[in-house]
């Protein structure tokens, strides 16, 4: 049969601004820890990196969401700090604390990290997981692979973890805009290395992550925000001019229009706060939009949960759109709302 034909995959149509028979929908962080199946295998893998340098767990924690709910996509297992820990930045996953790295707060520290090249052999086994993935999967589903964007990243390189106002990384990138920038044109290249061996490895479209897009004044935002995606961007399509690049810029606000128009990418996904409305009339004409239930109302589920993503589907469903939520899933999430919202999806009709 011919469903395994990329041309017919719903997700891919969508991206391509075609015609589906309903709306596509997948979850970020739609494999993780509100799963009891995947608190397992983490509990078997030891540390979380193991769980994502390891195919034999990466790939089954990657299919654990397919089998339970049927997403018309499936995101790699993975995260977006593999990327430090492959250029010479030990990540440690702290249980209960999230990654913490020693951070990097002068030129010495960017100059001191291993060259570009690393990424291809370090991150073996993760583009191991992608190949084996493509045969594992149902042919239907869409494999997505991902990365963080250069900003994102460096606000962990730079704070060392996680921080409500990334005040570290802007300490630099204001002090001494010009010697921050060496370090956001060292992530460009590695994370276009680490795109690329991902595409050649089997995804079929891939993601960036710009988690704290949102936090930057405009001229910032343009400089570490925008401007790195649309090098990436460019880069990409010369290697593989097919490929659907989808863009989280998290929180860009208005900013969200030039950031579409001038990376010129195939999908936005839309956070929380976007008014869908908004994006329906000032972003949908340039691409496809993704997004944007609140994670929260997944772990309320009932009436009102079901009121807003139906809110969503009348609002964008028209396309071209993909159902997804406005951030990750979060582990306090019933996994018996996940099915209910996947059904509201299915059942919706133009
Ligand atoms: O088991 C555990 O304890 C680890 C929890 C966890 C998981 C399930 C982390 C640690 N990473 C992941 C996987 C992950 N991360 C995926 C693939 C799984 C899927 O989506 O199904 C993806 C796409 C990510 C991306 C990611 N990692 C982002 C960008 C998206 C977002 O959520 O904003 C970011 C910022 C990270 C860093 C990170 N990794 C893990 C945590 C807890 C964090 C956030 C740290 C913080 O700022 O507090």
């Amino acid at each position: 049969m011919t469903s395994a034909n990329a041309a017919e995959k719903r997700l891919l149509k969508a991206l391509k601004r075609q015609p589906v028979d309903r709306v596509p929908v997948w979850l970020m962080r739609q494999a993780g820890r509100y799963l009891p199946e995947y608190r397992k295998v983490r509990a078997e893998a030891g540390g979380f990196l193991d769980l994502c340098y390891t195919p034999d767990f990466a790939e089954e924690v990657t299919l654990q969401p397919i089998r339970r709910y049927g997403f018309d996509a499936s995101i790699l297992f993975s995260d977006i700090l593999v990327v430090p820990d492959a250029l010479g930045q030990p990540v440690a996953f702290k249980e209960g604390e999230g990654p913490v790295l020693e951070p990097i707060t002068h030129a010495d520290g960017i100059a001191a990290l291993k060259p570009v090249a690393v990424i291809r052999e370090k991150l073996q086994p993760v583009y191991e997981t992608v190949r084996r993935l493509r045969i594992s999967l149902p042919a239907e589903t869409t494999l997505i692979g991902f990365a963080g964007a250069p900003w994102t990243v460096a606000t962990y390189m730079v704070g060392g973890r996680g921080s409500p106002d990334q005040a570290a990384a802007k300490a630099w990138a204001y002090r001494a805009p010009d010697e921050f920038q060496k370090l956001i044109d060292l992530l460009v290249a590695a994370t276009i290395e680490h795109l690329s061996a991902q595409v050649e490895a089997g995804v079929e479209v891939v993601q960036l992550f710009d988690t704290w897009a949102g936090s930057l004044p405009e001229l910032s935002f343009e400089r570490f925000a925008l401007k790195p995606m649309l090098e990436i961007r460019v880069a990409l399509k010369a290697r593989f001019p097919d490929l659907p690049v989808i863009g989280f810029p998290r929180g860009a606000g208005p900013m969200t229009a030039q950031y579409f128009r001038a990376t010129k990418l195939d999908a936005l996904s839309l956070d929380t706060a976007m008014s869908p409305g908004w994006a329906r009339d000032n972003l949908q004409s340039l691409g496809c939009l993704q997004g944007n239930l609140d994670p929260l109302l997944l772990v309320a589920g009932g009436p009102e949960m079901r009121r807003q993503a139906l809110a969503i589907l009348d609002t964008l469903g028209k396309g071209p759109f993909i159902f997804n939520l406005g951030h990750g899933i979060v582990p306090q999430t019933p996994p018996e709302h996940v099915a209910e919202l996947v059904e509201i999806v299915r059942g919706w009709r133009v």
